[in-house]
């Protein structure tokens, strides 16, 4: 169900078949309370249906501060509790939707911000963005999915120090680490996110599901199934008029080729 009060914090809108989600709360540096987090994920849940790809980046000079932490002076823990259920169902709407989601990332990406972005598929910063996991500074936790989808990518050890610490990367570590898979220059972020998304946009959509709903899968699978969950997945886009479209275009010297990067 929408609100009302967090409407002006999201703002949706078609750029061609790719829907951009912008975090609009820049006066608090897009923090998401309870009703924000929910309604993100409503948001994912009721894209329009001619969107192929999705972008989520954050207005003003910080993609997202976390946690509003107003929302946590007075829960008790079983309110707590419910507080991560909610980011975990509107996290799982933007990591298992329809659709691929490219995070565009500039400033702080901090907290919850950065359990935000490792829900995206796809991560461009720019070289304004930093990241940091201050929970442990704040006497909390991570409480929205940081914990599993987080170490995914820099690894349990990692993750730890960061927290313990309270230290906070920079662009270009961020780089290194794979919190960002794409690194542009200040204010560029946006639009190497747009040219990625349309890429995404071309593929085949059962190729797009299959690689968005199988891959995080598989990771959590036994090699056994893991490889059986494959070989499925595998058979059914290899089945699908799409790919033989495809694969005929390139046997028959319509489609590229695959072709090195500057
Ligand atoms: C906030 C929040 C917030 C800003 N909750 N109000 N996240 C954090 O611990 C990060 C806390 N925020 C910061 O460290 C800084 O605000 C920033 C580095 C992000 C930005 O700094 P700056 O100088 O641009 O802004 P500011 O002056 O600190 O903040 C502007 C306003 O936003 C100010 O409110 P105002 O009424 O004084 O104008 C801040 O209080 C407010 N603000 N960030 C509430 N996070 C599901 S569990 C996830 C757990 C977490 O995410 S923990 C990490 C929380």
């Amino acid at each position: 169900m929408s609100s009302g009060a967090t409407e002006q914090y999201l703002k949706v809108r078609m750029e061609g078949d790719i829907a951009c989600v912008t975090l609009a709360r820049p006066e608090k540096r897009n923090a998401l309370n309870n009703a924000f987090a929910r309604r993100l994920g409503e948001v994912f849940e009721e894209l329009p249906e001619n969107a192929k790809a999705a972008i989520i980046d954050g207005e003003g000079a910080h993609f997202c501060a976390g946690l509003d932490l107003s929302s946590l002076t007075e829960t008790t823990a079983a309110e707590g509790m419910m507080l991560s259920r909610i980011w975990y169902a509107a996290f799982d709407k933007i990591q298992f939707g329809r659709v691929p989601v490219i995070a565009v990332m500039h400033g702080a990406v901090v907290g919850g911000g950065l359990e935000l972005a490792a829900t995206c598929h796809v991560r461009v910063a720019d070289e304004t963005a930093y990241y940091g996991l201050p929970e442990g500074q704040r006497g909390i936790f991570v409480g929205g999915s940081g914990a599993v989808r987080i170490p995914k990518i820099i690894g349990p050890s990692r993750m730890s120090e960061m927290m313990l610490t309270g230290r906070v990367y920079n662009a270009t570590d961020g780089q290194q680490l794979g919190l960002s898979h794409y690194l542009v220059p200040k204010g560029e972020a946006f639009a190497k996110a747009m040219e990625l998304a349309r890429k995404i946009a071309t593929n085949a959509p059962l190729s797009n599901f299959a690689i968005m709903h199988a891959i995080p899968r598989i990771a959590e699978q036994s090699a056994d199934q893991g490889l059986f969950t494959e070989a499925l997945m595998a058979a059914i886009s290899q089945g699908d008029p799409a790919a033989k479209t495809r694969l005929r275009d390139f046997l028959e010297k319509r489609a590229g080729k695959v072709t090195p990067t500057d």
